[in-house]
């Protein structure tokens, strides 16, 4: 018997997550298999724990009933030369209660108690007398193969006539192999043997049990009729009930087969912090971020130059369409709003719709590189779904964020000046045109103060133009200056709302879902180690 197999709960436990976090990525085939080692783990470790079901299983004729009278010491089986005998299950228990629930689970109908356990330690075996697997009966191979797939530990009945039976082995032994730590292997009909013939007949029995899968198997040669062998068998049965853990070994035996037979889901490829943050540039760039940036500036640079620039020039400006206003986005009506809301974009048009599913599709695709094809299908969904939610969900990011696009403080101040400088050059041509201009109406002329030899009104009007193109210059240049610091602004937020949206729609679904597969693959290896 092999060492009691590590911590079957948890094995079990992470079957279960396999099943959970495999689920449609399962065949169904798969997905039942695994229903139903989990289903009979659980219901056989419900039932009766302190109980260790054996079953006796062979060929007919080998001589199964008969050792089960031999073994328990009397006749409680029926054996005859007919062929086959035994057509249905039989149980021996010794312990008060019998099993009977889990007779009744096994669904063995036939039950005999007895009072003398054949080991002091065997009170809780229940014994079980089988039809035979090799049966011309359909419903007697049934029987046993049920059983076969339910027991805690199996006994092989073997008789020296038929022990090498290539379709006993084949068939019958060796699918069963996944059990050899709670197999033992009996030789029976010994006395119809030479003994001297015996070992040799043991040893050949070994090798084929061998190729059969079971490696270093237990065999025992005994004889029903004289019952040699009887008690060393016996033996062998009070091993197995009392160390509890031949139910324990025979579910994990199930689940290391059934869990074995999964296929991996691969290795995912994390996405880098920078690949993710390219993706949130790319789509960003696709949702057109740059361009509302631009415009910000542009729109700001606009108004600025509409209330700072030289009167003239201010004017002209108005005739100009914000380009702010010309993405559907601009200030508000009222304008005093610093915020602006988007009214309405045209959606994301094909080619930007082109630039989302290329970048999602790469990102999920390079994560997804390492994984077997049902699962890297699995993250392309992903990818689909995100694919097909974007560009509605960019653009409300975009019409969300809050774009900086109010005035200046010192607006107010230039054109303020750009008053004064318009109204003194005014002044000056009025004063000039008054002073050449009574005289000849026969009104007394006005008189033109200098200074330093200069004209007051030609100064005024001088200073008043020179002034409105000074202010008008430096207005510019501060204009330009704040318009690249909220180019930057516009863009960083835009892009905080960009990302969120891109993080939650693809970034993270992928993530769970590469999440998942890892999580699959890790239970998956603790399922299988055993
Ligand atoms: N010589 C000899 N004959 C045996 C031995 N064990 C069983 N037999 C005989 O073999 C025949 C078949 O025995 P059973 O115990 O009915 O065989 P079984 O495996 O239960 O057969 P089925 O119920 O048909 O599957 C009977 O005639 C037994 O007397 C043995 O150790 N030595
Ligand atoms: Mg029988």
């Amino acid at each position: 018997m092999s060492p009691k197999p590590a911590n079957l709960d948890a094995r079990l436990e992470a079957l279960r997550v396999v099943r959970e976090t495999g689920e449609g990525r399962l065949t169904d085939a798969r997905a039942r298999e695994l229903d139903a080692v989990l289903a009979q783990a659980g219901e056989r470790r419900r039932l009766s724990p302190e109980h260790t079901v054996v079953g006796v299983f062979g060929a007919t004729g080998s001589g199964k009933s008969s050792l089960v009278n031999a073994l328990v010491g009397t006749e409680v089986a029926v054996t005859h030369v007919r062929r086959p005998t035994t057509s249905e299950a039989h149980a021996v228990a010794w312990d008060a209660d019998g099993g009977a629930d889990l007779l009744d689970w096994l669904g063995v109908r036939e039950r005999t108690q007895l009072a003398t356990p054949i080991d002091p330690r065997a009170r809780s075996l229940l014994l079980l007398d089988l039809p035979d697997v090799d049966s011309v009966e359909a419903a007697h191979r049934a029987i046993a193969e049920r059983l076969a797939a339910q027991v805690d530990a199996l006994v092989w009945v073997v008789d020296p006539q038929k022990y090498a039976d290539e379709v006993l082995h084949a068939q019958f032994i060796a699918p069963h192999a996944r059990h050899a730590a709670v197999t033992l292997v009996v030789l029976n009909q010994i006395d119809l043997l030479p003994a001297a013939e015996v070992p040799r007949v043991v040893e050949s029995l070994r090798g084929i049990v061998e190729r059969d899968g079971i490696p270093r198997a237990r065999i025992l040669a005994v004889s029903a009729r004289t019952g040699e062998g009887i008690p060393a068998l016996r033996t062998a049965l009070g091993d197995l009930a009392a160390a509890r853990e031949a139910r324990e070994a025979r579910l994990a035996a199930d689940v290391g087969t059934v869990a074995a037979a999964v296929p991996t889901a691969g290795t995912p490829t994390r996405p880098s912090t920078r690949a993710t943050e390219a993706l949130v540039a790319a789509l960003g760039d696709a949702a057109g971020a740059e361009a509302v940036a631009l415009a910000v500036s542009r729109s700001y640079r606009k108004r600025a130059g509409q209330a700072t620039g030289w009167p003239l020039v201010s004017w002209l400006l108005r005739f100009r369409p914000d380009p702010l206003a010309r993405l559907g986005l601009g200030p508000s009506r009222a304008g005093e709003d610093p915020e602006v809301h988007r009214t309405s974009m045209p959606a994301l048009d094909a080619g930007a719709r082109a630039k989302v599913s290329l970048g999602v599709r790469g990102y999920a695709d390079a994560a997804a590189a390492g994984l077997t094809d049902v699962w890297r299908a699995g993250v392309r969904a992903t990818a689909e779904r995100a694919i097909a939610a974007l560009p509605d969900e960019l653009d409300r990011a975009i019409a969300r964020t809050r774009l900086p696009a109010g005035r200046s403080w010192w607006w107010l101040l230039f054109t303020a000046l750009q008053w004064v400088a318009a109204l003194a050059a005014v002044a000056g041509i009025g004063w000039l045109l008054a002073a050449g201009l009574l005289p000849t109406f026969g009104l007394p002329a006005v008189e033109v103060p200098k200074v330093e030899g200069w004209a007051v009104p030609t100064l005024l009007i001088s200073g008043g133009i020179a002034l409105g193109v000074l202010l008008g210059l430096l207005g510019a240049a501060l204009a330009a200056a704040t318009a690249a610091v909220r180019r930057r602004t516009a863009r960083r937020r835009l892009l905080d709302q960009v990302g969120s949206v891109v993080r939650v729609t693809a970034v993270e679904p992928i993530a769970d879902e590469l999440d998942r597969a890892a999580a699959f693959d890790a239970a998956l290896a603790l399922a299988r180690a055993g």
